[in-house]
């Protein structure tokens, strides 16, 4: 994923490589090439604009650094707009003080939500017994697909009684299953739709009340582009969302969703699924993605030269107020910050 947005990046960071100094074209047309690459990848136009305003802001007026390239100032900055809109620091997924701690997929259909259960269920299992629970009835294959999976990864597995219709039943019934077998998590794997309908949300919203989970997680295929943003939005809006899962992190998605969701929704993504298989779940870690977007080696390492080149310049300015007797406001300000 990200290829083509990479690339684009790549090419805008060369056209500046060469500048010695930066002029207000140099930034304008580079925030014209970020946008358009952002737009590209699917990336919500509303998060487009606060993103480019957002970098535009913070390049213009900026000292140019001896130590540091204009290439490398904007480099910098791209990247830790990238991160901000994303999400700074990976968010963990709650544990209930009281057990047990139940988590709730939704999503469209074919988003991942049965194979992230079991991921999930999968992962936290050297700590805790978690249980599945098949709360998708509507489609036939669904209980034997949870129960499949389940079943390869020795996970505990609830479904429907035969002839059973009611989703929320099999949902709070789960409950005992889980107390008689010491689960301390259930994870319900509920049905998708095609598209999100009243009907489908009126049946979260009372499996929600019936069984309050710890979670809800939304489950969003990476390849939903633009669409992602209004799913993602309609369900936060009906049900409360506390995470989003991105699944298929390993396609060749242009990745929009995982630029726009977290800045439109303000929900953490909290997971990424980068495979079919079980084990394949990541945690999701803005800084690991803002980097392989822009293409960059060593990041932290230019931070760090941005900041120190930064505040080296601001004495290197101080000094030469206070020589020439001009201490200003601003440098105070300046000696306070450092
Ligand atoms: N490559 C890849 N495939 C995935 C990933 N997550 C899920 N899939 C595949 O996507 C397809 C749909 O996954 P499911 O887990 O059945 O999706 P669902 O949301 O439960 O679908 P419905 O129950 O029909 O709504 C399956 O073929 C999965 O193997 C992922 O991270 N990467
Ligand atoms: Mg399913």
């Amino acid at each position: 994923m990200f290829d083509s947005l990479k690339e684009r990046f790549e090419n805008i960071f060369a056209g500046l490589r060469g500048k010695g100094k930066l002029t207000p074209e140099d930034i304008n047309e580079a925030l014209r090439e970020v946008r358009r690459a952002l737009l590209e990848a699917d990336v919500n136009y509303k998060v487009v604009k606060d993103v480019v305003e957002a970098i535009k802001v913070r390049a213009t007026g900026r000292t140019v650094l001896d130590s540091v390239t204009p290439a490398q100032l904007i480099f910098t900055i791209v990247y830790e707009e990238l991160v901000r809109i994303m999400g700074e620091a990976p968010v963990p997924l709650a544990i209930s003080p009281k057990p047990p701690t139940i988590y709730m997929m939704v999503g469209l259909q074919g988003s991942g939500k049965t194979t992230t259960a079991v991921k999930i269920a999968k992962r936290v299992a050297k700590s805790h017994k978690p249980l599945v629970v098949a709360c998708d009835l509507r489609r036939p294959a669904a209980v034997d697909q949870l129960r499949v999976l389940a079943e390869k990864s020795n996970i505990h597995f609830w479904g429907p009684e035969p002839g059973e219709t009611d989703p929320v039943r099999v949902a709070s019934r789960s409950r005992k299953y889980a107390e008689d077998h010491l689960c301390d998590m259930i994870i319900l794997d509920t049905a998708g739709r095609l598209q999100m309908d009243d009907e489908l949300m009126t049946e979260l919203e009372t499996m929600k009340a019936a069984v309050p989970p710890t979670e809800i997680l939304l489950v969003v295929d990476s390849m939903t582009g633009q669409e992602a943003v209004n799913v993602a939005e309609t369900f936060h809006r009906r049900l409360g969302l506390t995470g989003v899962v991105l699944t298929k992190l390993d396609g060749d998605a242009r990745g929009g969703p995982a630029l726009a969701v977290r800045a439109s929704t303000g929900v953490p993504i909290k997971l990424a699924g980068c495979g079919e298989k079980t084990e394949d779940l990541e945690v999701f870690d803005a800084k690991r993605i803002a980097q392989r977007i822009i293409g960059m080696g060593d990041i932290e390492g230019l931070l760090e030269k941005v900041q120190s080149a930064t505040s080296e310049a601001d004495i290197n300015r101080m000094t030469e107020s206070l020589k020439k007797n001009r201490f200003t406001m601003e440098d105070m300000l300046l000696q306070l910050q450092l």
